[in-house]
């Protein structure tokens, strides 16, 4: 057992110490049926603490028979909504009970602070599978006046709408918020009446694997929800390939949802799609520079730069851009970084020796390119995959750094002159994740929210996310939203009822 485990609490630690966890098919624990594994390393000291089933093929068509027999034939598909509400309600329950415990599977196997895990990855978690189950019992369709033409006069048509679940779910989810992300997808598919095949990314599935757990106390029948484990090439792809799966829900890099949409259409499979972004941050002259610094930090290195909608590009009225940046870079040296299970410890290690690898490279990138290292720009000297949050400025936003999702603790800060033309700068960008505003001159605010290519903008804050309000992407950041009615919607098909009366 390593130090960082011994370190937390007997339940976590329980969890922990079994090393070789199984994954739920069809009501049981299973390993990989060719007996493959993958390993799960600490990011905070980089030791091995266990091993996941290397799922492929051959069990991704057993998870997903496992889910189709449950829509079909199980008491699933005929269970009342207010049941279904209640068993929606009863796994947020012991989300809430366990908070800490999956907080920590999260510190362990991702690299974040447990005690902001507890705070907004499980809260925001437990809360939405609230929201969702509150609308199991209101989907509804319409009744419709219709004319049909060719029928005789005296006839007499009635037509109506019916929702109904899209089906089996496939849901893969990354590794930057892997308790949240498997709410989001998971909430809205059960609130629907669909079953599901969740798909953890390989660096962290234990707080999956975790909610599996719970999803079993609360008594889902077996089959609802599957947990499949594995990378991307062998699971991942089997999964979406998989004729049998009817939508596909993914959240991960724009790259791998492109191929995920082009093989969800060889099926038809409706899809929703999150992916990445380089999210730009508008700082008005009229904003305190203090408050502008202050949001800056937030939104770059909250969750470690590792969000999709980190604030990676700052753009400045030149009247306080020196103000802003200094102050930043204050806030960004003093962030206390260390294991996320220090309760001190508000940035933590990223969360594997690849994405490490990825995010150096880009620092590099920006020193080659001439951009100007404000704090930061290397790894922090101790073992574990720590890069110092680091700041670059530039005039120029054509560089790498300024245009690529570097998903790490680095910002790039920009100064503008004119305000038309910073919001084409900001435009400039094949992503539209988020963007937000900062001033109190609301006019001028208004004015460029319209002008803004991004699913979503913040004013005066970054990163705000409530469960009825829809998240996801313009151009290359996606393709439907989560959260919010809409993304249950996503889950629904309409089935159209003519009736000759
Ligand atoms: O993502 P991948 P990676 C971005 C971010 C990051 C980069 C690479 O810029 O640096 O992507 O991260 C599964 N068929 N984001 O490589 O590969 C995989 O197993 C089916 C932004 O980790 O997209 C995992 O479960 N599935 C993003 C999930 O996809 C496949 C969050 C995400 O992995 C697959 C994460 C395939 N062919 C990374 N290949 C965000 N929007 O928040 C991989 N997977």
């Amino acid at each position: 057992m390593t130090n960082e485990v011994a370190n937390t609490q007997q339940k976590t630690r329980a969890f922990l110490d079994r090393q070789t966890h199984r994954m739920l098919i069809g009501g049981q624990w299973v390993d990989a049926l060719n007996g493959e594994r993958l390993q799960i390393v600490n990011p905070a000291d980089e030791a091995v603490i266990g091993s996941i089933p290397s799922a492929h093929a051959e069990d991704v068509d057993n998870a997903v028979e496992c889910a189709k027999k449950a829509l079909e034939h199980s008491v699933w598909a005929r269970m009342r909504p207010s049941t279904r509400q209640n068993l929606l309600l009863e796994l947020a329950d012991l989300i809430e009970r366990d908070a800490r415990v999956i907080a920590e599977l999260e510190a362990i196997d991702n690299g974040k602070s447990a005690a902001i895990a507890q705070a907004v990855d499980i809260g925001l978690g437990l809360e939405f599978f609230r929201y969702m189950a509150g609308w199991t019992t209101k989907i509804e369709g319409s009744t419709l006046d219709v004319s049909v033409p060719f029928a005789p006069p005296e006839a007499d048509f009635f037509a109506y709408t019916r929702r109904e679940p899209v089906g089996v779910v496939a849901a893969i989810i990354p590794w930057n918020f892997p308790f949240l992300m498997a709410c989001w997808k998971l909430a809205p598919a059960l609130a629907a009446g669909c079953t599901v095949v969740l798909k953890p990314a390989e660096q962290t599935s234990l707080s999956a694997l975790y909610l599996g757990e719970l999803i079993e106390e609360a008594n889902f029948p077996e089959g609802v929800v599957n947990i499949v484990t594995g990378d991307g090439q062998n699971a991942g792809s089997a999964l979406t390939k998989h004729p049998g799966i009817n939508k596909i829900s993914f959240t991960g890099s724009t790259q791998v949802g492109q191929v995920i949409g082009r093989a969800a259409m060889d099926n038809m499979a409706r899809v929703t799609l999150e992916l990445g972004g380089k999210s730009p941050m508008i700082v008005l002259g009229d904003c305190d520079p203090e408050k502008a610094a202050q949001g800056a930090a937030t939104a770059i290195f909250f969750n470690h730069g590792q969000t999709c909608s980190a604030g990676s590009r700052l753009y400045v009225h030149r009247s306080i851009f020196d103000a802003v940046v200094n102050r930043l870079a204050e806030l960004a040296e003093s962030i206390p970084m260390g294991s996320g299970l220090d309760p001190a410890t508000e940035m933590g290690p990223l969360v594997s020796q690849v994405q490490l690898d990825r995010v150096c490279h880009f620092i590099e990138k920006g020193r080659e390119e001439g951009a100007r290292l404000v704090t930061g720009g290397e790894r922090a000297d101790r073992k574990g995959y720590y890069v110092k949050p680091t700041i670059f400025t530039s005039e120029d936003d054509s560089l790498v750094i300024a245009k690529e999702e570097i998903f790490g603790p680095v910002l790039v800060a920009i100064p503008f002159d004119d305000v038309d033309d910073v919001v084409l700068r900001a435009n400039d960008s094949r992503y539209g994740l988020a963007a937000s505003i900062w001033s109190n001159d609301l006019s001028q605010v208004q004015r460029i929210i319209p002008r803004l290519k991004a699913g979503t903008v913040w004013v005066n804050g970054h990163n705000m996310l409530d469960a009825n309000v829809p998240f996801g992407g313009y151009k290359l950041s996606g393709v439907g939203r989560d959260m919010g009615k809409q993304s249950l919607d996503s889950y629904l098909e309409t089935k159209s009822v003519f009736m000759a009366l």
